[in-house]
C-alpha cells in the first residue's frame, strides 16, 4: 500500500471503458541521458544541440532526466500513480550505434531492464521504435531523404522484436513523422536542422516506407502477438473563416499536415492534391513502385498526439517553413483563448474534432491518444510542493474531449498524458515543463505535482468525477 493507493471509494461521473488504458508517455533522448554510456553513440540530436543557438540556453541530452540511472525509481514512480500503460522509446544509437551491423547487448540489456521492471510492477510496455534520434552515422550519409534509411530502420526493427517481441506488447514504428521531416529537413527547428522542402518530402515518403517495412518486419518475427501502431501528430486544421480562400488553406496544410501520412498509410495512395500542391517542389519520382503498398501494410492502432488547433486563412507567411511550398498560400492565425508555457492555444474541442473525423473516416481502425499535455512555469514552493491547476485543467478539459468522442461512436482505446517526467524539449531546452512529475535538473529529485496525483484519482475513478 503506497500513499497513492488509498483509493476513492466514489465513481467517475465520466466513466471511461472498462478496459480503457491509462499510460504516461516519454522519449528516449528526452529523459535518459547517459549519452556516451555503454556504447552509445551520437544522435542527430546529439549534434544538433551542440550547434550554437539551435537549442535554448544550449541544453542538451547529455544527463536529461538521468532515467538510464533511476529507471528503477521512474517506474516505481508510476506504480505509485497506477499507472497501467508506459509508453516509451528505444534509442536507436544505443542498440546499433552505427544503424548497421549488430546489435550492443549493454543497450539491449537496458530496454530487457525497463520491460521486465514494468511487467513486475503491472505496467504494459508500449515501445515507440524512432522517436527522432537517427545515428548520426545514418545522417552523414543522407540521413531520412535517402531511401537507404528506411532500409536500416526495417533492420533495426527485426533486432529489437528479437530482443524484446517476447514482452512488449504493442509497438509504435514512428513517433511524430511530420515533426521529423518537416522540422527537421524543411524549416531546420529539429535536428538535423537542414533546411529544404524537397529533402522535407522526400523524409516524409521514407518515414512511410520504414513505417511499412517495419510493420511486416514485425509481424513476421511476432506472429500473432505484435500490435503494430504509428503514432501522428495530426493537425487539427480549422479555416479562419467560410470563405473558400481560407477552406482552401486549410485543405493545404491538411495535405501536406495529416493526409501526406494518412492516405499513404490508410489508403496505399498519395493525395492527388498534394502531388499538385508540391509539382513546384518535386515530381515526386522518388516514389518506386510498391512503396505505397508496403506503407499500407496494415497495422492495429493508430496513435494520435494532440496538443492544440491550427487556425489558417488564405496568405503567406516568412521566414524558412515546414510546410513545402503551402506556406505561398496559408497563414497561420492565433487561436482565441489560454495559452500554455509553449504559447499553444488550450482547446480541447480540437481534439474532439479529430477523434470524430478519424472515426469518420477510418471505420475500424481503433485510436489511442499517444500524447497529450501541457507545459507551465512550474516550480517546487518552500514546502516542496508543485501546484500546477493549469495542468489540471487542460487534462480535465482534454479527458472530457475524449469520453464525448467515445460516447459518439469514436473507438478510443486509451490515453497517455505527455509526460511522466519534466525533460529535454528539444530546441526549447529544460525551459519547458511538460512533467506530471516534477525534477529538479539540479538533484534529480522527482516530486509529484498535484496533476499527478489527480491522474491517480481519475485511474483509480476510471474517469473524471464533477
Ligand atoms: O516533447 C514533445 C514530444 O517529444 C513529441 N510530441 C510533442 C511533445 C511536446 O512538444
Amino acid at each position: 500500500m503506497t500513499a497513492l493507493d488509498a483509493r476513492p471509494d466514489t465513481r467517475a461521473n465520466l466513466r471511461f471503458p472498462d478496459a480503457f488504458r491509462w499510460g504516461t508517455a516519454t522519449a528516449a533522448y528526452q529523459i535518459e541521458g547517459a549519452a556516451a554510456e555503454d556504447g552509445r553513440t551520437p544522435s542527430i540530436w546529439d549534434t544538433f544541440s551542440r550547434v550554437p543557438g539551435k537549442v535554448r540556453n544550449g541544453d542538451t541530452g547529455d544527463i536529461a532526466a538521468d532515467h538510464y540511472h533511476r529507471m528503477r525509481e521512474d517506474v516505481a514512480l508510476m506504480s505509485r500513480l497506477g499507472i497501467t500503460d508506459y509508453r516509451f522509446s528505444i534509442a536507436w544509437p544505443r542498440v546499433q550505434p552505427t544503424g548497421r551491423g549488430p546489435a550492443v547487448q549493454k543497450g539491449l540489456d537496458f530496454y530487457r531492464r525497463l520491460v521486465d521492471e514494468l511487467l513486475t510492477a503491472g505496467i504494459r510496455p508500449v515501445a515507440t521504435l524512432y522517436h527522432w534520434d537517427l545515428p548520426q552515422e545514418l545522417e552523414d550519409a543522407g540521413g531520412w531523404p535517402q531511401r537507404e534509411t528506411a532500409r536500416r530502420f526495417a533492420e533495426y526493427a527485426g533486432i529489437m522484436a528479437s530482443a524484446l517481441g517476447d514482452r512488449v506488447a504493442t509497438w509504435t514504428t514512428l513517433n511524430e513523422p511530420w515533426c521529423a521531416a518537416f522540422l527537421g529537413y524543411g524549416s531546420g527547428v529539429h535536428a538535423p536542422g537542414r533546411t529544404s522542402a524537397l529533402a522535407s518530402l522526400r523524409a516524409a515518403h521514407h518515414f512511410n516506407l520504414a513505417h511499412g517495412w517495419a510493420a511486416q518486419v514485425l509481424h513476421a518475427a511476432l506472429p500473432g502477438s505484435a500490435e503494430v501502431s504509428l503514432t501522428l501528430n495530426l493537425h487539427a486544421v480549422r479555416p479562419h473563416s467560410d470563405a473558400a480562400a481560407d477552406i482552401d488553406a486549410a485543405r493545404r496544410i491538411d495535405a501536406v499536415g495529416n493526409r501526406v501520412f494518412l492516405d499513404p498509410v490508410f489508403h496505399g495512395r498519395l493525395p492527388e492534391d498534394l502531388l499538385t500542391d508540391t509539382a513546384s517542389v518535386t515530381d515526386w519520382s522518388f516514389v518506386q513502385d510498391g512503396d505505397l503498398e508496403v506503407a499500407s501494410t496494415p497495422i492495429d492502432s493508430l496513435g494520435i498526439n494532440y496538443y492544440s488547433p491550427t487556425v489558417v486563412a488564405a496568405g503567406s507567411c516568412e521566414g524558412p517553413s515546414p510546410w513545402a511550398g503551402a506556406e505561398e498560400h496559408v497563414q497561420f492565425l492565433p487561436a482565441p483563448g489560454p495559452r500554455t508555457a509553449m504559447d499553444w492555444p488550450v482547446d480541447a474541442d480540437g481534439l474532439y474534432e479529430l477523434l470524430a473525423r478519424l472515426r469518420d473516416d477510418l471505420p475500424g481502425v481503433p485510436l489511442v491518444i499517444t500524447e497529450n499535455g501541457a507545459a507551465y512555469d512550474d516550480y517546487a514552493d518552500p514546502s516542496g510542493e508543485v501546484h500546477d491547476p493549469e495542468r489540471v485543467a487542460y487534462l480535465r478539459a482534454h479527458l472530457t474531449a475524449v469520453h464525448r468522442a467515445i460516447e459518439d461512436g469514436a473507438d478510443v482505446r486509451g490515453y497517455f498524458l505527455w509526460s511522466l517526467l519534466d525533460n529535454f524539449e528539444w530546441a526549447y531546452g529544460y525551459s519547458k515543463r511538460f512533467g506530471i512529475v516534477h525534477v529538479d535538473f539540479a538533484t534529480q529529485r522527482r516530486t509529484f505535482k498535484d496533476s499527478a496525483r489527480w491522474y491517480a484519482d481519475v485511474i483509480a475513478r476510471g474517469g473524471l468525477s464533477a
